[in-house]
C-alpha cells in the first residue's frame, strides 16, 4: 500500500503503519459531482494538513485514540467519468476491508459515498447507512447524471433500503413525497430541535452494521462554512458531538465517510474543524469497544474496531 507523505495527524506518532493500523484513512480528492460551489477536491490535502494541528489527547475520553493504529492511503489518480470514479472507489475500499481495515474516506464531493456502500455491502450484506446532511439528495437525476451529488441516497438505497437520514433542512417537492410514499426514516433538522422525531427510537429500528455518511453542509456556518451547496441553520459542534456519540454507542458503525469540504485558502476554520471531527468519531469508535477510560495506553493495534 503507498502511504500519504503527509498522514492524518501526522508526523508520524509510531502508528501509521498500514499493516499493523486498525484504520485505514482513504483522501479520495473527487469533484466530478458537484452541482454549485467547487473546491471539494481541495478537501482532503487540506483536511490531513490541518489534522497536524489537533491534539493526540481527548480530553472528554481521557486517551489518545490514534494508539489503535491510523494509517493515511496516497490518494490515488481518480478517472474523470463518474462511472469509472464509482469502479476505482468500489476496488480500494474492498481492498480495505479485504485487509480488515475499519475505513475513513475523506472527499471529495457526495456522489462518492455510493461506491463506499458497494464495497460496504459486499462485506456486511445486512449494512445500513446514516446519512447526516442538509441535504435529501434522493433525487433520481440531477443536472442530467444519476452521479450527481444530489442524487447519493437515491444510489444509496439501490444498495440497501436501510437507511436514516438526520439533520435535513433542503428538499424538493419530489423528494418530500417519496419520502411520505416510502416512509423513509428522516429526521428533518426542524424534528431534530423540536423533539419531533424520537432519535433513539429511529437508531433502534436500524440493523447493524451501518456506514456513517457525514456531509459537512449539515454543520452551521461558524462550525464549518467552506462547503459546496451551504444551508443555514445547521448542528452546532457540541450538538454535532452528542449526536455522534449517541450513534456511535447505539449502533455498529463499520466504516464512515466525510465529504463536501470545499478548499477555500483563506478559511482555516473548515479544515480544522473537519479533521477534529474525524478524530472525535475514531475515538468514539474506540470507547465503543473498550469503555471511555480503559487501559488506553496498551490498546492493541489490528483489526480491533470490527
Ligand atoms: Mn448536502
Amino acid at each position: 500500500m503507498k502511504l500519504h507523505p503527509n498522514q492524518f495527524l501526522g508526523p508520524d506518532p509510531g502508528s501509521c503503519d498500514y499493516d499493523s493500523a486498525a484504520v485505514a484513512v482513504l483522501p479520495f480528492p473527487y469533484e466530478g459531482g458537484v452541482s454549485y460551489g467547487r473546491g471539494a477536491a481541495g478537501a482532503p490535502d487540506a483536511i490531513i494538513d490541518a489534522s497536524h494541528q489537533i491534539e493526540l489527547y481527548d480530553e472528554i475520553l481521557k486517551a489518545e485514540p490514534y494508539r489503535m493504529g491510523i494509517s493515511t492511503l496516497a490518494s490515488p489518480k481518480i478517472p474523470k467519468r463518474p462511472e469509472k470514479m464509482v469502479t476505482a472507489l468500489f476496488k480500494m475500499v474492498t481492498r480495505l476491508l479485504d485487509d480488515d481495515k475499519f475505513v475513513v474516506v475523506i472527499g471529495g464531493d457526495h456522489s462518492i459515498s455510493s461506491a463506499c456502500v458497494m464495497a460496504m455491502k459486499e462485506k456486511y450484506r445486512s449494512l445500513s447507512v446514516i446519512q447526516i446532511d442538509a441535504h435529501a439528495d434522493l433525487r433520481d437525476t440531477y443536472d442530467g447524471t444519476p452521479l450527481s451529488h444530489a442524487c447519493v441516497m437515491a444510489r444509496i438505497r439501490e444498495k440497501t433500503s436501510q437507511t436514516l437520514q438526520i439533520g435535513i433542512r433542503s428538499m424538493s417537492a419530489e423528494e418530500a413525497k417519496r419520502m411520505e410514499r416510502e416512509k423513509l426514516p428522516v429526521i428533518t433538522m426542524h424534528e431534530f430541535r423540536t423533539g419531533g422525531k424520537n432519535l433513539e427510537a429511529e437508531l433502534q429500528n436500524l440493523p447493524d452494521p451501518v456506514f456513517l455518511t457525514v456531509d459537512v453542509d449539515a454543520f452551521d456556518f461558524s462550525v464549518i462554512m467552506s462547503t459546496g451547496t451551504p444551508e443555514p441553520g445547521g448542528l452546532m459542534w457540541d450538538e454535532a458531538l452528542s449526536l455522534l456519540h449517541k450513534i456511535f454507542q447505539m449502533k455498529n458503525i463499520v466504516g464512515f465517510d466525510v465529504v463536501e469540504l470545499s478548499y477555500t485558502p483563506w478559511d482555516r476554520n473548515s479544515p480544522i474543524a473537519a479533521a477534529k471531527l474525524i478524530y472525535k468519531m475514531l475515538g468514539f469508535k474506540l470507547a465503543r469497544i473498550i469503555g471511555p477510560l480503559g487501559n488506553w495506553p496498551s490498546v492493541p493495534k489490528g483489526p480491533i474496531l470490527l
